[in-house]
């Protein structure tokens, strides 16, 4: 009988290890992740697997990059999956053997690969394991330490005039987004949700946890210091030199201090499921009762966390979207769904839901009709929410450190999706 993921999370190991990451759930499906990928080809990742297994790291590195030339062969939907679980052994393997040799950090580092790159299969286990791995570096290092004192990312208040020459023109001079104190479920629901109206929540997100203690690079620093995380780097996602990497937090928290003082390109952990790869960070958080009023269900949860200055482009998602602000500030510019052909949409298909208008730098000659839009815009504040209704574009740009939190949900009706 075999030992399912969630009987090892019950069973978690307490007490002393002997050095040794236990993973019941791997060693029960190992054979069965190993059949499937030989049926897919994978005869030298099943060598170096067994190799991995016994004992061999350098077979356990051969084995995840084996594993990851196979995720990056085409577009990420035609990856056939074991091969994504296959690349979470392979980390597990890796993160396993660095264990026994006391090199936690690297451990935790291959974890958290399998997590962000791999499949769902082993997810609970990494997740026990980074736990473990965690515990052991916050020993041994002195990040478990809580007394150093607070460095805060956002402390003055923006000029805004000043701030206001960074923005797209007709920034702030039209329609602005309408602000709610605590608005009534009741309300959003009859005159936001169905209508497809945005509006700004205020008030709503003082209990959070998150209010309290992210504007501190050392909580942020103690909680996910040594974790590595994805971040895009460069002006945004549409520009040639746009670049992704995988950074320590610690060293990703160093550039948002440092980008201010320095030429460094603008890094922005952007649209990463942050929530659920660093479960201390999720504890911070509660998801809004409003997404839940239209009966429909949470597609997914992404962090948002830059210095001033990282723009989003303008581009549009399919799901209801309220946009919460912990940290800092950010300009919202949004134009109705309606508007999609006057937008001019990128032809790939990856890109057809971002515009081809640059809109802080607008070419006027290729796209005459674009000031004459009608758009609504804000300043979105410390503590507020903004709704962003399916399909409407949105353009986002930091005005300070800022970290911010989206939750996509679908429709009651479009629960196959
Ligand atoms: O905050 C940002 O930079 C972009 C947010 C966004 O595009 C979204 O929540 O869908």
């Amino acid at each position: 009988m075999s030992t399912s993921a969630a009987d090892a999370v019950a069973g978690e190991i307490t007490g002393t290890d002997d050095g040794v990451l236990e993973t019941p759930f791997l060693d029960s499906e190992r054979w069965n992740i190993l059949q499937s990928v030989t049926e897919e080809g994978g005869y030298a990742y099943a060598t170096m697997t067994s190799l991995a297994a016994a004992g061999d790291i350098r077979a356990a590195e051969a084995a995840k990059e084996m594993a990851w030339e196979q995720l990056h062969s085409g577009p990420w939907h035609s990856v056939v999956p074991i091969w994504r679980d296959a690349y979470s052994m392979a980390c597990m393997h890796l993160a396993k053997l660095h264990y026994a040799n006391g090199e936690f950090n690297q451990a935790i580092k291959a974890l958290d690969m399998g997590i962000i790159m791999g499949g769902m299969m082993l997810r609970d286990e990494l997740n026990l394991a980074i736990r473990k791995a965690s515990e052991k570096e916050k020993a041994k290092s002195d990040l478990g330490e809580k007394g150093e004192s607070e460095i805060k990312f956002v402390s003055q208040e923006i000029n805004v005039a000043e701030v206001q020459q960074s923005l797209p023109i007709k920034s702030l001079s039209c329609k602005l987004v309408g602000k709610r104190p605590a608005l009534s479920l009741e309300a959003f629901l009859r005159d936001h949700y169905l209508s497809g109206t945005p509006v700004v929540i205020r008030d709503s997100m003082d209990h959070w946890p998150a209010k309290s203690k992210w504007n501190d690079m050392n909580y942020l620093r103690r909680v996910a210091g040594f974790r590595t995380v994805p971040v895009e780097v460069g002006k945004n996602y549409l520009c040639p030199e746009w670049k992704q990497e995988l950074i320590t937090f610690s060293e990703f928290l160093e550039r948002i201090r440092s980008n201010d003082t320095t030429s460094v390109e603008t890094t922005y952990l952007a649209q990463h499921q942050l929530f659920d790869q660093i479960q201390e960070l999720q504890q911070d958080i509660v998801i809004p009762d409003y997404c839940f009023t239209g009966g429909g269900e949470i597609r997914s949860l992404n962090a948002w966390f830059g210095p001033a200055g990282t723009v989003t482009p303008l581009h549009h998602d399919p799901h209801h979207n309220i946009l919460a602000q912990v940290v800092g500030k950010k300009y919202v510019r949004l134009y109705s769904a309606s508007l999609s052909d006057e937008l001019h949409p990128h032809s790939e298909t990856m890109l057809s839901n971002s515009s081809q208008v640059d809109l802080d730098n607008i070419d006027e000659k290729e796209f005459p009709n674009i000031l004459g839009l009608e758009f609504q815009d804000c300043i979105l504040e410390e503590g507020e929410m903004l709704y962003i209704p399916p399909k409407w574009w949105h353009y986002v740009r930091s005005l300070t450190t800022s970290f911010s939190v989206s939750f996509w949900w679908s429709d009651a009706e479009k629960l196959d999706d």
